[in-house]
C-alpha cells in the first residue's frame, strides 16, 4: 500500500518509523511518503491560513497551497483515496480500517486550525473518492495524532504485518463471534504477585472452562464499559449461558426486548 501524508508537521510521524509499521515500511508492505504542506506555498513567510469569511474564530488553511500539494502528490492521473481528519468527518471504525486497508493508495491532508477551505474537499470529490474521518468525539488540535491512529488501525491489517500468533481475527471490532464483545483481562506469570492470585480456572488447562469463562469476563466488561455495544451483539451468536449471564447484568438480549 502507498501511503502520502501532507502536513505542516511532518515531524509528527516519526512513531511511523518504528515498531509493527516501522518493520512493514522495511519490507515494503507500506511505502510512505511524508510532505510538507509549505514547500507549495509562495511567500517568504510559508501562509497555509487565513481568517475565516462570516467570522468567527480561529484561522482557516487556504484552497491554492492545498490545490497545489495535492495536484503534486497525486500527479497527472493518480487516483488515490483521499482521507481527512477533522472532528466533523465519519466516524473511523474497524470495518472503515478494513475497507481501507484493501485500498492500494491512501493520501492523508492534515488540516490544523479550524480546518481546510471546503472547496478542496468540493473539488478532489468531482475526481477522488473522498472522505472526512474523526477519529472520536473530541477535539484535537490538529489532524496528525488522528492520521498517526487511523494508519496503526490500518496498517496492522495488511498482509503479513501481524504475525499468526497474534492475528486481527478476534478483534472486538472486527467481524464474527467476538464482534462488539470487548477482550476480558488478561494475566501472566508469576501466578501470585504481591498477594495477587491468577484466576484458577486459568491454570487448571481445562479448555472449555477456560473459554466459558473468557466469554462470560468479555460480556462483564461490555456491560460495564460499553453497555452500548450490547445492543449490537449478534443474538445468534448468544448461547443460553450468554442470555443468562445478560439477564443477570439486567441486560437482556434479543429481539422481544427491543420495545423495552
Ligand atoms: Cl480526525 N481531527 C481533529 N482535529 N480532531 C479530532 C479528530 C480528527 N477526530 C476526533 N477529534
Amino acid at each position: 500500500m502507498r501511503l502520502d501524508i501532507i502536513s505542516i508537521f511532518p515531524e509528527y510521524f516519526s512513531p511511523l518509523d518504528v515498531s509493527l509499521i516501522g518493520k512493514a515500511r522495511e519490507r515494503g508492505t507500506l511505502d510512505v511518503h511524508l510532505h510538507q504542506l509549505r514547500d507549495w506555498t509562495h511567500d517568504v513567510h510559508k501562509t497555509v491560513d487565513d481568517t475565516p469569511y462570516g467570522g468567527g474564530p480561529g484561522m482557516v488553511m487556504k484552497p491554492e497551497v492545498w490545490g497545489e500539494a495535492i495536484d503534486s502528490v497525486i500527479g497527472p492521473a493518480g487516483r488515490p483515496r483521499l482521507l481527512v481528519p477533522t472532528p466533523s468527518g465519519r466516524p473511523f471504525t474497524q470495518e472503515l480500517a478494513q475497507e481501507l486497508a484493501t485500498e492500494p493508495w491512501l493520501l492523508f491532508a492534515c488540516g490544523r486550525y479550524e480546518g481546510i477551505d471546503s472547496r478542496v474537499m468540493a473539488e478532489y470529490g468531482s475526481r477522488l473518492p473522498v472522505d472526512e474521518v474523526s477519529i472520536g468525539d473530541y477535539v484535537l488540535a490538529g489532524g496528525e495524532v488522528a492520521v498517526l491512529v487511523m494508519v496503526e488501525a490500518i496498517g496492522r491489517l495488511l498482509p503479513g504485518v501481524l504475525g499468526n500468533a497474534h492475528s486481527a481475527v478476534d478483534d472486538s471490532f472486527a467481524p464474527g463471534a467476538m464482534k462488539n464483545l470487548l477482550e476480558g483481562p488478561v494475566y501472566t506469570k508469576p501466578p501470585v504477585w504481591r498477594g495477587r492470585e491468577v484466576p484458577e480456572v486459568l491454570l487448571s488447562g481445562h479448555h472449555g472452562k477456560v473459554a466459558r469463562w473468557r466469554r462470560d469476563q468479555a460480556l462483564r466488561r461490555t456491560v460495564a464499559n460499553r453497555p452500548d455495544l450490547v445492543a449490537g451483539l449478534d443474538p445468534a451468536g448468544l448461547d443460553k449461558h450468554d442470555r443468562r449471564l445478560l439477564d443477570e447484568l439486567s441486560f437482556r438480549a434479543g429481539p422481544e426486548d427491543v420495545a423495552n
